[in-house]
Parts: structure tokens; sequence; C-alpha cells
């Protein structure tokens, strides 16, 4: 379009003499802890290689998809994912895995890279909750380069707690 002095009259009477600029500002919400993403992950350890921490970030999530699930550890098992650059991370997601055996975490801390720490209660004990339930952590939101989470509590004990997808979303 040209700008012509009959635009920039046409303006000033739309907007009562006065022009603005309005500059979007678009900001979207990214799940950061996908391996599409460059997120890469360590663990306190793994059932076997079936069940490495890359299936808790491989995007699937349906019942019966890959999990990560520890070696027979409940309490104190961690998860480390270490994302591609320093994000602000607003909210993350755990998937329970798909088994009924209550080989969740009913607590868990989540540690960032500024030092802060959420402990943070999970709904996956509940009998009611089904395979597919997911907790949703209530965070502040923090610029961090990775997110460690620490199981502090499990549904029962001496199970392979693990999680079927970690979920990391931040503002990009
Ligand atoms: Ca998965």
């Amino acid at each position: 379009m040209k700008v012509t002095s009959e635009y920039l009259s046409a303006l000033e009477s739309n907007f009562g003499g006065k022009y603005f600029f309005r500059i979007p500002v678009v900001q979207r919400r990214l799940n950061v802890a996908s391996i599409n993403e460059g997120a890469t992950c360590e663990t306190s350890s793994d059932y076997n290689k079936n069940y490495g921490c890359r299936n808790a970030l491989d995007g699937q999530k349906t019942t019966n998809s890959p999990e990560w699930a520890t070696f027979r550890q409940d309490v104190g098992a961690w998860i480390n994912i270490s994302l591609s650059a320093a994000r602000l991370v607003t909210n993350i997601n755990l998937y329970r895995r798909s088994n009924n055996r209550k080989e969740d975490a009913s607590r868990v801390n989540v540690y960032f890279s500024n030092g802060g720490i959420e402990g943070i209660e999970t709904p996956f004990c509940s009998s009611e909750n089904g395979n597919n339930i997911l907790a949703e952590l209530d965070i502040d939101p923090v610029i961090t380069d990775y997110v460690i989470t620490v199981i502090a509590d499990a549904c029962q004990e001496t199970v392979n707690v693990g999680f079927r997808e970690v979920e990391i979303y931040a503002l990009v």
C-alpha cells in the first residue's frame, strides 16, 4: 500500500488524530522437554534399555506408550532433563505409568538451575485415577536450563517408579 497524504488524513479521522503503532508480541508455550527440541536426560536408574528416560521425552503419552521406569527404586529416584537453552518455564506435566500397580510418585521435589526447589503432591495414588491421569505441577515461573524431578514419596514401597511422559512448558 502506498502511504499518501489522503491515507494519513483518513487515519487521522479514524483515530482521533493520533497515530499509533501496535507492535505484536507473540509468545507461545512450547514443550521444551521434547527430544525434538533438543532436550536430553539422565536418571538415577532405568529398569532396562526398554525403559530409558528418552521414553519420557518422546511425545508419546497414550496408555501403554513408552515409559521411563527405574530399576526397583522409589523415594530418591530422579530424572534430570537438560534443556537446549535456559528457558522461562511456566508449567510441568508428569504422566503416570500405564500399569495399575501404583508404581508412581505421590510427591516430587523439582529442582531448577537458579537454585529454586518446589515440592509438589501428585494425584497418582488415588484409586479412582485412570491410566491417563497427569500431574499438572503448579510452579512459579522460573528461568532454568534443567529440571530435576526427584521422587520424594511413592504410592507404595519398592516399586519401579517412573513416568510415561514429562512435559516442560516454556514461553518462547
Ligand atoms: Ca512417552
